[in-house]
Parts: structure tokens; sequence; C-alpha cells
């Protein structure tokens, strides 16, 4: 269990992880985000839980739910608690200034924004390169769209500037998300006015969400060379 390496900028990151852990206090509801950074935050907590600390938590993917359940962590469903006091989740871009986001390259990004959506602070925590004066300058953004169709789905999307490709997975099968959807990454370069651009990929028939985050960012906990820094909204 853990992500271990002994790299610096993985240590700093560690560092940020822990000080989003520690925000969380006993008798929280909590959203546990995916991907590397959101492991090491798990493991933070977990080792929290081991002290006494203690919570519940719905997780954003089956990959972070297995880690929680290995420390002992009390999962539970949106059934008893609709309404979260923080999540916490790692992003692929951060937009300097907005605090806006791209998530998703990871292919949780749907359950992440339901979760997101449902906390009431939303922390995330990366390192400095994915500070971005645009997004989309670096990567592309993720679309979860259902399979029926999804060829007119990706059409439509080309008409608003992206260049188009179908998720795969490791093995060169199409990636299938924990919703049992595709999908399609969406390569704009950098993206003028990401608040415009999100609504008009969701007004397309066939996308279930994007990963532009819009205005959902309540603090962003930095790892750079020089320490650790904290943005927010
Ligand atoms: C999740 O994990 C995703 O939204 C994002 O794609 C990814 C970031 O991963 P990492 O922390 O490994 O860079 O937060």
């Amino acid at each position: 269990m853990g992500v271990q390496n002994s790299d610096p900028m993985i240590e700093l990151k560690r560092m940020a992880a822990e000080e989003a852990a520690a925000m969380v206090q006993d008798g929280m509801a909590v959203g546990l985000g995916s991907g590397s950074t959101s492991a090491m935050m798990i493991d933070a907590l977990g080792r929290r839980w081991a002290e006494g600390l203690r919570f519940v938590a719905i997780p954003t993917s089956e990959h972070s739910a297995e880690q929680a359940r290995a420390h002992g962590i009390t999962l539970v469903t949106f059934a008893t608690h609709p309404q979260l006091d923080m999540a916490i989740d790692g992003a692929d871009e951060v937009e300097r200034g907005s605090l806006n986001l791209v998530k998703g390259l990871g292919g949780a990004l749907f359950r992440e924004k339901i979760v997101a959506s449902a906390a009431k602070r939303f922390i995330i925590v990366v390192d400095e390169s994915k500070l971005v004066d645009h997004l989309g300058s670096r990567v592309a953004v993720p679309v979860e769209v259902t399979s029926f169709g999804w060829e007119s789905t990706a059409r439509q999307l080309g008409e608003l500037g992206a260049r188009v490709s179908q998720r795969m997975d490791r093995n060169g099968g199409l990636f299938v998300t924990d919703g049992g959807n595709m999908i399609l990454d969406c390569a704009f370069g950098p993206i003028a006015d990401p608040p415009q651009l999100a609504a008009d990929i969701r007004a397309i028939v066939g996308v279930i969400e994007s990963g532009l985050f819009i205005r959902r960012t309540s603090e962003v906990i930095v790892a750079g060379r020089s320490g650790l820094t904290r943005l927010v909204a």
C-alpha cells in the first residue's frame, strides 16, 4: 500500500497531500479523489484513521474505494450522505486566477464531478507543473460520452474546434469508465473561455460530462520546488 518514491517533487506532493488530509476533522463526510496524488492523500488519511480519526467517505473510483477499504476507512453512499463536508482530489490542469480545472485523465471525471458538486469545500492538490495560464494548454479535455451514437457526439465535439480521439486502455482496447461509458479526449489547445466551452460541450446530446470543472474549486494546495503554497478561490 502507498506510493513509494525518492524523487523530491514526489515528496513535496506527498507533503501537499498530507496537508489536505490534515483538513479532515472528526465526524466529517469526505469525498476521496482519484489519481496518484489522491492516493497519497488517502494513505495519509489511512494513517490518521489508524490514530483514531473517524469520518465517512465516498470514493470517486473503484480504485480509491479499494485503497480506502484497505485502510479500514468507512465508505458510505449518497443515500445516507447527500452532502459532503469536503472533497479532496487531484487535477490535470489548474488555471491560475480562476482556479478552474481540467480533470479526468485518469478516467474518473464523472464520479469526480458528482462528488465535487456534493461537497461544501472542494480541495485540489497538485504539483506546480499543473498550473497553467489557459486550460487546454497542456492536456486534452476528456469528455465522457454514451457509447450509443458516439460517432455523432464526436463529430459535434469536433465542430467546437477539438481534435477528438477515443480513449484506449493499456491493452489497446477501448477504455470503459466505472459507469460503463466511453471517453473522448478533445484537444482544443489553449481555451479562451472555459465556462462557455463547458456549457457548449454539455449541450451536445450524448455527452455525460466534460473534464472542465468550472467555479467548483475552493482551494488549491500546490507543491512547488520552493515549498507548499495555497491558492484560495
Ligand atoms: C484525478 O487524477 C483526475 O481527475 C486527474 O486526471 C488525475 C490527476 O492525477 P495525478 O494526481 O496522478 O496527477 O484527480
